[in-house]
């Protein structure tokens, strides 16, 4: 039977990192929202009165009768699924740890250009964006990416993934953060990426990867906009 993932029609957001995983696990899926009638099908299942654990917010995956929320535990359980994840639980933990970490650097990507509320326009909140920007571009993003830079230097494998010896979700999950940082931040990114060369070195081996490549050059892959987590205002970027 085909994962069933649901998440916003036009954009990458978060929802991302759930295909990259499906596609680099080769696995049948259907990103249902994206058809016709799929949006109505989303909306029931976070709002039917009959559903018994209703997801927060998407994305989420139905997988038969399992119905999994919150990216990282989605990524957890496709991780065993898929063979994208090691198979020990101190495996699975550390696995988990570092995609919770990337939960994180997504949020406060988000925050960038949405930092006093959701649901207020970016435009009513410019100036509180720039300042937020400002201080995730000089400190976050290095104190994010050279953790991560981290992480695969001491991999024990010495493997140069981030997990294990094999690619696994997380290596995934990071050739989306980099995608999307170069993307909403340019000028900042060229500045910063040649003090992360591990990283780019991942980002790479993941693009490169036959099942990838084919995803990336497909119409599943949706462009980046701004609508989504990462959007690119030069304003914000420096
Ligand atoms: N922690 C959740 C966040 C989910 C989330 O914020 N989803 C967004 C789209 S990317 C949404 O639709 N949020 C609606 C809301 O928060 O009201 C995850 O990682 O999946």
């Amino acid at each position: 039977m085909a994962y069933e993932l649901y998440y916003w029609p036009s954009t990458p957001g978060r929802g991302e990192f759930l295909r990259l995983a499906l596609e680099a696990g080769g696995a049948d899926y259907v990103d249902v929202a994206r058809r016709k009638t799929g949006m109505a099908k989303m909306m029931k299942l976070m709002n039917g009165p009959r559903v018994t654990q209703p997801p927060f917010a998407p994305p989420f995956l139905k997988s038969g009768k399992l119905l999994v929320s919150q990216t990282a535990n989605i990524l957890m359980y496709l991780g065993g699924e898929l063979g994208l994840a090691p198979a020990t639980v101190a495996g699975k933990l550390w696995a988990n740890q570092l995609q919770l970490t990337i939960a994180d650097l997504v949020k406060e990507a988000h925050d960038t250009h949405h930092p006093v509320a959701t649901s207020l326009y970016y435009e009513d909140q410019k100036k509180e964006a720039k300042r937020y920007s400002e201080n995730f571009r000089k400190e976050r993003i290095p104190k994010y990416l050279g953790y991560f830079e981290k992480v695969i230097a001491r991999n024990p494998s010495g493997d140069r993934y981030a997990v294990g010896a094999r690619l696994s979700y997380v290596d995934t999950s990071l050739f989306e953060v980099i995608e999307g940082l170069n993307y909403a931040f340019p000028k900042a990114f060229a500045k910063q990426a040649k003090k992360y060369p591990l990283l780019m070195a991942l980002h790479r081996r993941v693009r490169e990867k036959p099942l990838m490549a084919a995803y990336l050059a497909s119409s599943r892959r949706l462009p980046y906009d701004q609508v989504g987590i990462f959007r690119h205002y030069a304003e914000l970027d420096g």
